[in-house]
């Protein structure tokens, strides 16, 4: 079975919501994640559903990415992907939530700050319930898309891969906040074993 993830694909990661963490052209990904989704039997989504009390957030942009020394918090960010806010919203283009056959909410914690979907900490230890969904449906093949693709993007994939999912990004369905993160992601991701594809045309033909 095929599942279609649509990773973070959030208001918040886009110029639509300036003051957050706005990826360029990321309110651009919706109709090459629907075209994804109609090759797969199921639709999954992951939302980042952040607070304003949580240890990482900084007041302004220029105080991003410095080191934090909590277990699983990384780096500084401003606000952003907070419930009940706009930015927590998907974005214009997909359906609704519940019209997805699972859905999982990270970052919940104010001392947690994960990027990828499929666990809470930075460890890979605090299972989402990712990996046991897919593997209950029987699900092997991973179409992955959605924002940022230099962040939580990238670090799903990998970490669906390592957990023995075939996984193909779709990189047309996918935008980065720098092109140098780009980059190094999509090296990141060859290494893992993870296949890179245009888009969801060349998805069909496979
Ligand atoms: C993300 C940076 C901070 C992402 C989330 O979804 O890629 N990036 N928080």
């Amino acid at each position: 079975m095929i599942a279609s993830f649509d990773v973070d694909a959030q208001r918040t990661f886009t110029p639509l919501c300036p003051g957050e963490l706005p990826v360029p052209g990321g309110d651009q990904i919706a109709e090459e994640l629907n075209a994804q989704a109609a090759l797969a039997h199921f639709r999954i989504a992951s939302k980042d559903a952040h607070n304003p009390n949580a240890k990482w957030v900084v007041a302004s942009h220029d105080d991003m990415l410095q080191p934090l020394d909590y277990p699983d918090t990384d780096l500084t960010w401003v606000r952003h992907a907070e419930t009940g806010t706009p930015g927590f919203e998907l974005i214009p283009g997909l359906p609704r939530p519940q019209a997805y056959d699972f859905l999982v909410y990270k970052g919940v914690e104010n001392d947690m700050h994960p990027y990828g979907a499929c666990y809470h900490d930075l460890k890979d230890r605090i299972s989402t319930g990712v990996i046991e969904w897919l593997r209950c449906n029987e699900v092997n093949t991973v179409l992955v898309g959605g924002l940022a693709l230099d962040f939580c993007v990238k670090t799903t994939a990998i970490q669906l891969a390592n957990a023995g999912f075939t996984v193909y990004l779709n990189q047309a369905a996918c935008r980065a906040i720098s092109p140098q993160g780009a980059k190094a992601a999509c090296q990141e991701m060859v290494r893992a074993g993870i296949h890179l594809v245009d888009n969801a045309r060349t998805l069909a033909q496979l």
